[in-house]
């Protein structure tokens, strides 16, 4: 027998970016390990990907390329080859091009966050037929914008010095579902004495873990934000030093935030006053008076509603305006992406584009339900005629996803899927091209949550006919006609183009001595902004932002209500009291996994938190089968009675494969298309809703009231 250890990294959408060992015993994955000499990874891996042979080998595993033979979602499909399958992508697309090539529309985005098998070939393929350009806003461009703004890039502390903080605000997020080796570091900290704060509306598997949980309705960050900045700044509990010397704006930044008085911010946000002036004069007390770290883990919660943007503004004063930045265990960190140097010029090739440097026409991600039937779109703009999926599933994670099914089931559009499973979005195919997981493919890898580059060789042949996103669009691209040389690149050739090498940040690191070692991390100092120096074009943190200005954007830090709330919508709210969220479950990455059975089996099923007192008011008791509905559509779940959510508010953790729930729908049936102040993002978490006993189902015997009560 020929055993053999692989260096490869976990592709998923999840800030850890863990560096593994794949263990290939006669060709056959048989164990996938977190690398115990990564300091990142710390030899410790999810349960999700502690898994991942199970999902490579899983019985459902899309083996050849398909063609449709029943109706568009119905998921009838009958095997053809490569060569019938790329003849037909090729004609197809290529008559739509002919008239006009903005009619095809690329989908993607990270189900894997390999930058060779996301946006490369894909996007030299799209640029090259002068397809409409996908606007990837899906997950966390508000946010994004807000820090360009604030900071010039998504940049950040770095977590690995957390342990050392003194006070964690864990704002906006789940670590230990979502983060998991930042929340082995938060623990580090918490032994050695930190004080670990969670803001969320829900008392999450984090929140209830923490010192202390402070619970906002969704999407009132921003004033919760404004308002510690009061306290801070009414109390001197300021670095005045770092403010002037590293910063813009600091006297408009106190005349917004003199509006925010902790007693307006609490009748807001629904939290206390003693909460608000707690937190701030902990946070400032110990940053400034005791010059010790204090860090905010700043995460995407906050970010999917109205007002997401602002609030991220607002939170990312904080660090400034107490100079939590001078130590390498302070300051704030929402995502690591901006220091990576990548070469996106040479990975995607825009100048392909046939009128460049002139763009063809964007649609937004985050709206495709409304682009697909022709809505929203500038009157007299063409439709889209073609969609070609590949990384995504948004028939279920695209908000308000009736409309998205009733695009996609069209009958006059051409859609391509790439996938490895016969997800909710594949069923609607035309041509379903199988797709290789990241054991039988070469990628290269940055991360959001840590600062090291990654290497993923590939460890299996790919299983049956499944062929890389690369290799797909090579294989197109020379039906299409492409000759261009870059389209014979190979993976590795990619892999090696993606890092911009003239960057000093990646001094030393190149493909061939990443491939051989897994990982290398950037040329980073410790504190990079403990003297300023931010990737603004002045090096200061913008609490007041002229761009934005000229942007004609509100360029001070603002709190923006949600636009499904009492504040902002009272009829609405009257009819649908309650707040829904859908943040991810545990055991599912996005709608990942969901049909991997032994973590399927541990989420059970869909689950909807209610409070007792919301639940009593409603005839609901624990276990019911309830239904969630609002004017856009309507979704059912198991009720858990529980004072994890608070007052008002619903919790469904998702995202379930629609095909796998008992109703055949998710929580996006119920999630709009609007969108964010900043960054054009989705507002997954501004949804009003009301909840009810499920009509004929086992409503009032749910299965554990049915329970004998214990003594
Ligand atoms: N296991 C697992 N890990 C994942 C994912 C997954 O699906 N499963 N998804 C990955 C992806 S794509 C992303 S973007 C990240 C997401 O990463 P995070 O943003 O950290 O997501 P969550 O861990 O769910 O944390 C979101 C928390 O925000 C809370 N929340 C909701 N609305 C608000 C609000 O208005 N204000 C505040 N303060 N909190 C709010 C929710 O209750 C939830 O507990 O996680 C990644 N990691
Ligand atoms: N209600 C609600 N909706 C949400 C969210 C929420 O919190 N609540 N979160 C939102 C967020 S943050 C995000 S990021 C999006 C995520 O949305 P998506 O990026 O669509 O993520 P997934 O649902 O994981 O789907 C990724 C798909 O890519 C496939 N895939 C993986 N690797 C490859 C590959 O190499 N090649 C090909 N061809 N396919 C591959 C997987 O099999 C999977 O079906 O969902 C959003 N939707
Ligand atoms: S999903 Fe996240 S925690 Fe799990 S292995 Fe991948 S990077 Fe690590
Ligand atoms: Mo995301």
């Amino acid at each position: 027998m020929s055993t053999r250890i692989v260096r490869a990294a976990c592709p998923h959408d999840c800030p850890d970016t863990c560096a593994l060992l794949v263990t290939v015993e006669d060709g056959r994955a048989t164990k996938v390990a977190g690398d115990p000499d990564h300091p990142a990874t710390q030899g410790v891996l999810c349960t999700k990907v502690s898994r991942y042979t199970e999902r490579t080998y899983h019985r459902d595993r899309l083996l050849t390329p398909m063609k449709r033979i029943g109706r568009k979602g119905e998921g009838r499909f009958a095997p053809i080859s490569w060569d019938e399958a790329l003849d037909t992508v090729a004609e197809r697309l290529g008559s739509i091009a002919a008239r006009d090539p903005q009619r095809i529309v690329p989908y993607s985005y990270a189900g894997t966050m390999g930058l060779v098998q996301g946006e490369s070939m894909a996007a030299r393929f799209f640029h090259k037929l002068g397809a409409s350009l996908l606007d990837r806003t899906i997950c966390a461009s508000a946010g994004a914008t807000a820090l360009r703004y604030t900071y010039g890039a998504s940049v950040g502390m770095d977590i690995e010095f957390v342990d050392d903080a003194k006070l964690i605000v864990i704002w906006g997020g789940n670590p230990i579902a979502s983060n998991l080796h930042f929340w082995t570091r938060a623990q580090a900290a918490k032994r050695r004495g930190a004080t670990l704060v969670a803001i969320d509306p829900y008392r999450s598997l984090t929140a209830e873990k923490c010192h202390r949980h402070i619970a906002p309705m969704p999407g009132t960050d921003g004033a919760l934000a404004l308002a510690l900045i009061h306290v801070l700044i009414r109390d001197d509990l300021l670095d005045h030093d770092y403010i002037a010397r590293h910063t813009v704006g600091f006297d408009a930044l106190r005349e917004r935030a003199a509006l925010y008085p902790p007693a307006r911010a609490a009748q807001i946000c629904g939290v206390s006053v003693d909460d608000i002036e707690w937190l701030a004069g902990l946070y400032g007390r110990l940053a400034v008076r005791e010059r010790q770290p204090v860090a905010i883990r700043l995460n995407y919660g906050m970010q999917r509603a109205h007002g997401g943007g602002q609030a991220v503004r607002a939170v990312a004063c904080l660090p400034s305006l107490v100079g939590a930045w001078r130590n390498a265990a302070g300051g704030l960190q929402l995502s690591t992406s901006g220091f990576f140097p990548i070469d996106n010029q040479a990975l995607q090739r825009p100048d392909l584009l046939p009128g460049w440097p002139a763009v063809p026409r964007t649609i937004n991600m985050s709206t495709i339900g409304d682009a697909l039937l022709g809505q929203g779109l500038p009157a007299g703009a063409p439709p889209v005629e073609a969609i070609v999926v590949y990384n995504s599933n948004p028939v279920a994670v695209a908000p308000e996803s009736a409309k998205v099914a009733a695009g996609f089931a069209r009958e006059d559009l051409f859609t391509v899927v790439l996938e490895q499973f016969r997800t909710d979005t594949a069923d609607y195919a035309d041509i379903l091209l199988p797709a290789t997981t990241q054991l039988e493919h070469v990628d290269i890898h940055k991360s959001y949550g840590h600062t090291y580059f990654l290497a993923n060789n590939a460890a299996i042949a790919p299983l049956g006919e499944a062929l890389p996103n690369t290799e797909i669009f090579r294989r197109l691209a020379s039906r299409m006609g492409f000759t261009e040389p870059c389209f014979a690149d190979s993976d590795e050739t990619i892999a090696a183009q993606a890092i911009a090498a003239s960057d000093a940040r990646a001094a030393g690191i190149d493909w061939d001595t990443l491939k051989e070692q897994g990982w290398q991390k950037l040329k980073l100092p410790a504190a990079p902004f403990a003297e300023g120096g931010f990737p603004t074009a002045d090096g200061k943190c913008h609490f007041y932002s002229e761009a934005m200005a000229r942007d004609g954007l509100e360029p001070l830090p603002d709190y923006v209500a949600p636009y499904e709330g009492p504040a902002s919508a009272p009829e609405l709210a009257a009819r649908y009291p309650l707040a829904m969220i859908s943040p991810p479950a545990r055991n599912f990455l996005n709608s990942s996994f969901v049909n991997v059975d032994s973590l399927r089996a541990t989420e059970g099923e869909p689950h909807l938190d209610i409070h007792p007192d919301d639940a009593a008011a409603r005839g609901i008791v624990d276990g019911m089968m309830v239904r969630a509905f609002n004017d856009r559509g309507s979704m059912q779940a198991r009720a858990r009675v529980t004072d994890r959510a608070r007052r008002g508010l619903v919790v469904g953790l998702s995202i379930w494969w629609k095909k796998l729930a008992s109703d055949g729908k998710n929580a996006n049936e119920l999630t709009s298309q609007r969108l964010t102040d900043l960054g054009r993002a989705p507002v997954f978490y501004d949804c009003l809703v009301e909840v009810e006993p499920a009509p004929g189902t086992d409503a009032g015997l749910g299965a554990s009231a049915m329970e004998p009560a214990l003594p």
